[in-house]
């Protein structure tokens, strides 16, 4: 995945044509889009090849079951253009390291450590150095850490040293992309502040320069 501009759309527009219409017209201020399970169930899995056309595509299923299912799920994601896919860390090692031995070099694993909701305190806060700690263990490239608070991203770096920290929770959750990449973070994750918008390729810009703006 390159890093340019350190924006990710999270692309949870559940209409295909406005879907990509939104992408085409953000394409130079995003590195990558997120595509996840609104979109994907609304408008077919196909999205992830025609996406993977035009940017790197991050497949956020956040999948979390046994190691058997999870290698289903990945060798899918792979095939179809995938350049990484979000898996849920809670799940243990085993279902880890299926999902890095599926990815097979071709993409990288995202392991979810802290969620960025409110509910996200409920369990994933207290335990989120452990299930960083085991995704560095077992193979994944990157770590999903919280932008709604900034100094739960400078802990999972902490832990996580020079791999991957991508922060959703920017704009409709209320995070800031300038305090999450002060913070540690390598790309901000934005959705609805962007693809609500009336004028995304604005709202995009904005954010870049916020991003840039911190480093
Ligand atoms: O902890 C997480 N929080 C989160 O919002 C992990 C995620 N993967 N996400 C996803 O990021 C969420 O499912 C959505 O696709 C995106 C944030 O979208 P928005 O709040 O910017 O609209």
């Amino acid at each position: 995945m390159k890093k340019e501009t350190r924006v990710v759309l999270a692309l949870d527009e559940t209409d295909g044509y406005k879907a990509m219409k939104i992408v085409d017209s953000v394409s130079d201020y995003i590195d990558a889009v997120k595509i996840n399970w609104p979109l994907v169930l609304s408008a077919g899995p196909d999205m992830i090849g025609r996406l993977a056309e035009i940017t790197d595509v991050i497949c956020d299923f956040k999948v979390a079951d046994i190691p058997n299912t999870v290698r289903l799920i990945v060798e899918n994601c792979v095939s179809r253009g995938a350049s990484a896919i979000i898996v849920h860390a809670f799940t243990g090692d085993d279902s880890m390291r299926a999902a890095v031995e599926a990815a097979d070099g071709k993409a990288d694993i995202i392991a979810v450590t802290e969620m960025s909701h409110p509910g996200g305190l409920m369990f994933t806060a207290k335990h989120a150095e452990e299930l960083a700690k085991m995704g560095v263990e077992n193979g994944a490239a990157g770590f999903i850490a919280p932008a709604t608070r900034p100094d739960r991203i400078s802990l999972i770096r902490s832990i996580v040293g020079d791999k991957l920290i991508l922060t959703p929770g920017v704009g409709a959750q209320g995070g800031s992309a300038s305090a999450a990449i002060k913070a540690g973070a390598d790309y901000v994750i934005v959705g609805r502040a962007i693809y609500e918008a009336d004028d995304p390729r604005s709202v995009a810009k904005q954010i870049c320069e916020d991003v840039k703006s911190a480093l």
